[in-house]
């Protein structure tokens, strides 16, 4: 019998043989077939800690505590540890019999990283997908304390807020400058309770009732069998959907306005949609619409614009919002409701409140002022909360309730059912971006994802074991109030009420109400889309319906589309126009925007002053230079090769750069090599595409060669002066209301 060996010799024994393996090891020569050994890489000691490497929050980015172990924060710490705290030597190299050999299956911490991995990803929305956020708070200035019992809206309450931005259409990974509609989904962490407003940027929308959200987003997502057009309605299936369904032709005729292409999400209207019922201490109720007015006022890209930027930054918006936000723009908007007297019939001005495809125009029922929003604070991790926010129209604090709108009663069974699969499980409320920030005190156990270590032995009701705990509260405790609404008799039926039957007349207020710009871009719009389309029957039905709208656009899109001009089916109905639809006439702040400032080689005269008007004016300076680097006093934040005017809001230029056929790709290169040409002709397109663009330009010194050069001096909106701060001045003047309107050419009145 062998002797038994010590456990310690055999380890000893097999690491001497390893070290033994090693150390003789000869690396064979060329051709010979022996294996070549590299060295092997010896496992370092850790690094000591970061100077920045604090201890982990122990508060979620809304301020709740996390409950948490504060490792489980990640990236915090001195070392590197496993998902179970033990501090690893090595994350680089997988644990192998030998440097060469086999990856061993005990390899715990090889398996752990590989499977954490592979199980990062979630299911994006099923609508929604591409979105930003951001926190802020929300200031109640009493306005509405008469109108309910919901102490966020009390005098001077301040509520902490998160608002996730989004498109509709597009997966994750979209363009955000696409033709959409955009949400704007709010979540107010009140004291009484989380209330989620989950608006859009249109007031109503494609479909009446819930049943058929399925249909409408399974026409307007990519078609089925190749999986285009992506983050798109110019396509068959849409059209064909929203001609046949012709209810959806108000919301249809928002997207082709300039409402579809906001400049960013800072200058968005957001809407509640849907008729709300409130209720106050005293048990009378009101009927109110929601409305967000963004105090930048409401402003979008041309056509051109957002094409363009969805090849050149297809983050636009997302950017926009993290730089202003950290720039200290905080974007602002009012909370203002359009208030209702609650009849038994649910109208107004003949208007029917439960149909999310109307309005009811501001001239009728004026928006009243209730709050302030501002958002001033960046995600800290996309994932944690902008992907993780779960919203939910049920969430509603005591004083606000529904209505019978059936849109809004099937989206209260939606958004619970979603979020079960999309974060897997019943507990998402306990995750940090989703917790009340009221106390909670409910008797919901177990599930998948559960973090509560709920103490107790009774989670029912009635009971005595937990000294008969948690107790049902009543007025005087501020409990939930369901309004009691009388149900009227009737007949259990899947049918409308009669007046949802008209669908064309407020499609007519829409188009009656806009200026002759934004008339020509809509008939722009909807040729761009039904051009996009290949079935001659589905173009054919959709400006049927434009000829129930109004002649003149049906006339128009016809002849772009080369096709024949239907007659009217029905009489096209007298409306009287809302003015508060047109985004034109009016002036606003300028804070936020964006100013491109193009130099030369040198500073030139004025820049530096320029800069800081620019900043002090709440706005942001972009230096345009022709490399990067310092130049005297300036530092460049774009290059000729990083820049596109499609960033900008206005452009001031302070030099004539000359080409620089070195620097310039060939086609460029061969511009700048004609006779006449004295500037970069990255600098010309730049200037060439904000004139189109209907964008201020301003140039003084050098500068103004460059207007001389791009042939448009004497135009509308085109600047030059002796001085830096002269021409600024001007500028600002068009960036109050957004762009230099006259540029646009129109035929229409
Ligand atoms: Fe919806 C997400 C807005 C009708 C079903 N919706 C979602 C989001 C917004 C809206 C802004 C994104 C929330 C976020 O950022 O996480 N939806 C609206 C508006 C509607 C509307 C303004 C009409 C007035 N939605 C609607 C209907 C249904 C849904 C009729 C279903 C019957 N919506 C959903 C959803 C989503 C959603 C499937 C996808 C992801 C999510 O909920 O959390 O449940």
């Amino acid at each position: 019998r062998k002797p038994v060996e010590k456990v310690e010799d055999v380890v000893e024994n097999a690491a001497a043989k390893v070290a033994d393996a090693l150390s003789s090891h000869v690396p064979g020569a060329p051709g010979s077939g022996t294996p070549t050994v590299e060295e092997v890489t010896i496992p370092h000691d850790p690094l000591p800690p970061k100077g920045e490497q604090g201890t982990p929050d122990t508060r979620t980015p809304t301020g709740a505590e996390t409950g948490a172990a504060p490792t489980a924060n990640g990236q915090q710490g001195a070392y590197l540890t496993t998902a179970q705290g033990a501090r690893l030597r090595d994350t680089d190299h997988s644990l192998k019999a030998g440097p060469r050999g086999p990856v061993l299956l005990q390899d715990h911490h090889l398996r752990e990283k590989i499977t954490h991995f592979d199980h990062e990803r979630i299911p994006e929305r099923v609508v929604h997908a591409r979105g930003t956020g951001a926190h802020g708070s929300f200031t109640s200035y009493g306005t509405a304390a008469g109108l309910t019992r919901a102490a966020f809206l009390k005098k001077d309450a301040q509520t902490p807020v998160f608002v996730r931005f989004s498109t509709v259409l597009g997966s994750r990974g979209s363009a955000d400058t696409v033709r959409d509609t955009r949400g704007f989904a709010t979540k107010f962490y009140t004291d009484e309770g989380t209330f989620d407003l989950v608006g859009n940027n249109i007031p109503v929308f494609f479909i009446q009732d819930a049943i058929k959200f399925p249909d409408i987003i399974h026409a307007a997502k990519p078609h089925p069998d190749r999986e285009i057009p992506q983050a798109q309605s110019a396509h068959d299936t849409f059209w064909d959907f929203v001609s046949l369904h012709t209810e959806a032709q108000h919301h249809t005729i928002w997207n082709m306005s300039d409402r579809g292409i906001p400049r960013s999400f800072r200058t968005m209207e957001g809407f509640g949609v849907h008729t709300f019922r409130l209720i106050n201490n005293a048990g009378e109720t009101v009927l109110v619409k929601f409305h967000w007015k963004p105090k930048l006022g409401v402003h979008s890209l041309t056509w051109e614009e957002a094409q363009l930027i969805c090849g050149v930054d297809p983050d636009f918006h997302r950017r926009d919002l993290y730089d202003a936000i950290e720039a200290g723009a905080y974007p602002e908007w009012e909370l203002g409701l359009q208030v209702f007297p609650d009849t038994p019939e649910e109208t107004f001005a003949g208007i029917d409140l439960l149909d999310p495809t109307k309005i009811v125009p501001e001239e009728l029922a004026e928006v009243q002022p209730v709050g302030r929003l501002v958002l001033n604070r960046t995600p800290t991790n996309f994932f944690a909360e902008t992907e993780q926010v779960a919203f939910h129209l049920g969430n509603l604090p005591p004083g606000i309730d529904v209505t019978n709108d059936p849109l809004l009663q099937g989206r209260l069974f939606s958004y619970v059912d979603t979020q079960l699969t999309r974060l897997a499980g019943p507990n998402f409320p306990q995750i940090p971006i989703n917790r009340p920030h009221a106390p909670v005190n409910d008797m919901l156990r177990d599930g998948f994802h559960q973090q509560a270590v709920h103490a107790g032995v009774a989670p029912y009701r009635p009971n005595s074991l937990d000294g008969g705990n948690p107790f049902e509260a009543g007025d005087a405790e501020n409990a939930f109030v369901d309004v009691p609404v009388r149900v009227a008799e009737a007949p259990k039926i899947r049918a409308n009420p009669v007046s949802f039957d008209d669908h064309f007349s407020q499609v007519r207020l829409f188009w009656q109400s806009m200026s002759p710009v934004e008339k020509e871009h809509i008939i722009a719009a909807y040729t761009f889309e039904l051009g996009k389309c290949y079935e001659q029957a589905i173009k054919q039905r959709q400006l049927q319906c434009l000829a129930n709208v109004d002649p003149l656009l049906c006339e128009q899109v016809a002849a772009g589309l080369g096709m024949p001009v239907p007659e009217p089916a029905q009489p096209v109905t007298e409306v009287t126009p809302s003015p508060a639809l047109s985004q034109m006439g009016q002036t606003w702040p300028a804070d936020g925007r964006i100013v491109g400032i193009v130099i030369g080689d040198e500073e030139p005269d004025g820049v530096a002053s320029v800069r800081e008007a620019l900043i002090a004016a709440g706005m942001v300076p972009l230096i345009i230079a022709p490399h990067g680097g310092t130049i005297g006093t300036v530092t460049a934040q774009r290059t000729f090769a990083t820049a596109r005017s499609v960033e900008f809001d206005a452009l001031l230029l302070a030099a004539a750069p000359p080409p620089a056929p070195d620097a310039l790709p060939a086609r460029d290169a061969k511009a700048a090599a004609a006779d006449d040409v004295t500037v970069d002709p990255r600098v010309l397109l730049m200037v060439d595409e904000a004139w189109r663009h209907a964008k201020a330009i301003g140039a003084w010194g050098d500068g103004a060669s460059v207007l001389d050069q791009a042939g448009i001096i004497g135009t509308p909106g085109v600047i030059a002066t002796e001085s830096g701060p002269e021409t600024l001045d001007a500028v600002e003047r068009f960036l109050g209301s957004h762009r230099v309107w006259q540029r646009f050419s129109t035929s229409m009145v």
